[in-house]
């Protein structure tokens, strides 16, 4: 089979999801909806931003005058952790839902309102790292399931331009990250080894997906990679949580987070949207032995700043579908220029 010209499906193997590859259509013409790219100025601080430093937010709270990253609970959270709400939690064979515990919060990045995370220092970004360690040691306590994420532009719907991601924690395991338990565990029991380090290892002789690399971690585009520039960060050693991260490895990581974002605000010179987020073992009580922990970055944009990829038809309903090859975009995400200092370490 040759895999650059023929249609083709591939196995998500954390997931167990295919994915239609159809190289030979990457070429089609567009005619439809073209993004807006424009690059704005920003402020340093915006009186009118919720996220920014001394501001009022919703609700009459106000901002301290934080100096790097901020965390607070949502002033409108998808998740309560109310006591007492049991009642009412009817069974029926046919109409199932099950209550569930939680809480959500922002986590500001920095107070400068005009930086994205890819403008700032590697000093900076390991504040946010150790951020989203602290925050899921802490709700890791009270909740199984803590996810940091952030969403990144208006085109993945993020309205406010301030750096900023999230925090959900709740007492049960969503849907993906569950697939993902059930799968790493699956391939544990039947080999005895860790299915995301065998991975990483076949990636690492092959290299034709590789982005970037450090001592300690590697992005690439996964095999199975959905979203045209979606990439997985991993780490070269052996980690289940973000809890099990040193001090040494909170700096390696922002090395490469720095090195990842700068190609993808670099590939189309533009402000890169995207969503990503960690997933690590769920705080069950156990070591997590089957899992590595690792970061999914999902990038919508396609073939330019301005056009991007719609997860519509054929998508809803059958499966994903992608034209050009995860091959393809490891390597323009490879060929990106890096200005040195930020390329340090990398390859
Ligand atoms: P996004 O732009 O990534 O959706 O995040 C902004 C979050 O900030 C959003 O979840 C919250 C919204 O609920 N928010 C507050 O908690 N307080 C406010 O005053 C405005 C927005
Ligand atoms: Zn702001």
């Amino acid at each position: 089979m040759n895999y650059e010209q023929q249609p083709h499906r591939r196995r998500n193997l954390l997931t167990g999801e295919w994915v239609i590859c159809s190289p030979h259509r990457a070429a089609r013409p567009w005619q439809g909806q073209l993004e807006d790219t424009a690059r704005s100025k920003r402020p340093q601080h915006d009186p009118a931003c919720y996220l920014c430093a001394g501001n009022a937010r919703s609700g009459g709270k106000r901002n301290p005058d934080y100096q790097d990253t901020f965390v607070f609970e949502n002033d409108f959270r998808a998740l309560l952790d109310d006591e007492g709400h049991d009642e009412g939690d009817e069974k029926h064979p046919l109409l199932c839902s099950k209550l569930i515990r939680g809480t959500c919060r922002v986590v500001c990045f920095s107070p400068r309102h005009d930086l994205t995370l890819a403008q700032m220092s590697e000093a900076e970004i390991s504040k946010v790292v150790q951020t989203w360690i602290d925050q899921t040691s802490e709700l890791g306590q009270k909740y199984c399931w803590v996810q940091v994420f952030e969403n990144k532009g208006a085109a993945m719907g993020c309205s406010n331009p301030h750096p900023h991601g999230q925090i959900w924690a709740m007492d049960d395991v969503p849907t993906v990250p569950n697939l993902e338990d059930e799968n790493q565990f699956d391939y544990y029991r039947r080999n005895g080894s860790v299915l995301l380090s065998d991975y990483l290892e076949t990636e690492l002789k092959v290299e034709e997906r590789l982005v970037c690399l450090n001592d300690d971690w590697a992005v690439l585009v996964p095999y199975w990679a959905v979203w045209p520039f979606e990439t997985i960060l991993l780490p070269r050693f052996k980690a289940s949580r973000l809890t099990d991260l040193s001090f040494a490895r909170v700096d390696s990581l922002s090395n490469i987070l720095r090195n990842l974002l700068r190609r993808y605000d670099g590939l189309f010179n533009v402000d890169f949207p995207y969503s990503m987020g960690w997933h690590g073992a769920p705080f069950d009580g156990t070591a997590g032995e089957h899992w590595q922990v690792h970061a999914h970055f999902y990038p919508p944009l396609l073939r330019s700043a301005s056009v991007r990829k719609f997860m519509v038809g054929f998508e809803m309903l059958g499966e994903s579908q992608r034209d050009i090859t995860p091959e393809l975009a490891a390597e323009r995400l490879r060929g990106v220029e890096l200005e040195a200092a930020s390329g340090k370490d990398c390859i």
